[in-house]
């Protein structure tokens, strides 16, 4: 079985870890919205926290950057003013960054530098950008700032009520022809329980997305991100406003639209807590249940993962 997930950061790795338990090929279409040029250096913050969580090389407090990580390097160039002090790159990490921008430099795109860097460890997922291009999420906010959203999450902790979400440079970007083939070559296609704004939505708003998930014969089926009424890490709901939906398990579903409809969902799972609007969702087009949605490990992500296959196999 050939399963393609949609995936952002730290939510998304704690999905993939258990979708790879599955006995199944597995993709990850992983947002590059977050990604910025830092000192000399491209980032990739979501494709390193995958990266390095499959790889179990990952500092799993955080749920970015490396285990038994050290910063002398940023602490040098902090001497010089030099980096955002507030966003932390670690020596190992550093040493991705290197790499990565070396093999840019030698011309490679994205996706081929992402498979030389994850060939390092036995992952057992393919690892591809949404993009080549580089389309970088700002926010623009309600005070008129204009900021990468990397120094709005991180600097400002989205202190600032964010007025939009801009793609940078989004109308001269394609989808990368990998990540298009795995959506359509796909048995399944899940969306991981990540920010449906800027995560899951960069990705849909990258040319050439919405239309392979429309016409791909796999059953897309989503994780919902938010566990009664409350997101479950990071600042969804912040996100969530700004696009003028409801932090709710069914808002989510609803706003990504049931594809009956026209809309991306066969199917959308929610925890437990939010059981209630499993026939709601069901009079709507979707194929919904409830089951325990919080990712403890990654016997229960499998879990998961499994009980979004069963909503749409029947
Ligand atoms: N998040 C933080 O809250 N503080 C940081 O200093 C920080 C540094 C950082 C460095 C590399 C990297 O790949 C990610 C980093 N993150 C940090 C997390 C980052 O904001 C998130 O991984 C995503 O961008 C949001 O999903």
């Amino acid at each position: 079985m050939r399963i393609t997930v949609l995936a952002g950061g730290v939510g998304g790795a704690r999905f993939v870890r258990g979708v790879r338990e599955l006995d199944a090929e597995v993709s990850v279409v992983v947002n590059t919205g977050d990604d910025l040029w830092l000192t000399g250096l491209r980032v990739c913050p979501d494709l390193d926290s995958i990266m390095y969580a499959l790889a179990g090389v990952s500092d799993t407090e955080r749920g970015w950057g490396r285990a038994g990580e050290t910063e002398r390097i940023s602490a040098e160039l902090a001497e010089w003013g030099l980096g955002w002090p507030w966003f932390t790159l670690g020596d190992l990490d550093l040493a991705t960054h290197i790499a990565r921008t070396s093999l840019l430099r030698e011309g490679l795109r994205l996706t081929e530098v992402t498979e030389r860097l994850s060939a390092r460890w036995p992952l057992g997922v393919r690892l591809l950008p949404a993009t080549d291009d580089e389309v970088e999420t700002h926010v623009v906010t309600a005070d008129g700032q204009d900021l990468h959203f990397e120094e709005w999450w991180v600097r400002t902790r989205a202190a600032a009520a964010a007025r939009r979400f801009v793609q940078r440079g989004v109308e001269r970007a394609h989808a990368t022809p990998e990540a298009l083939a795995a959506i359509a070559d796909a048995d399944v296609v899940l969306l991981a329980p990540s920010n449906p704004v800027v995560s899951i939505g960069t990705i849909l708003g990258l040319p050439g997305i919405r239309s392979a998930l429309r016409d791909t014969e796999a059953p897309v089926v989503g994780v919902s991100p938010i566990i009664g009424g409350a997101v479950v890490r990071g600042m969804a709901d912040a996100c969530l406003a700004t696009i003028g939906v409801g932090t709710d398990a069914a808002a989510v579903a609803r706003h990504y639209g049931a594809r009956r409809d026209g809309g991306l969902l066969d199917g959308w799972l929610v925890d437990d807590a939010d059981a209630a609007s499993v026939a709601g969702l069901r009079g709507s087009g979707f194929a919904a249940d409830a089951t325990g949605l919080w990712m403890t490990d990654a016997a229960e992500s499998a879990r998961i993962a499994r009980a979004a296959l069963a909503l749409v196999s029947r």
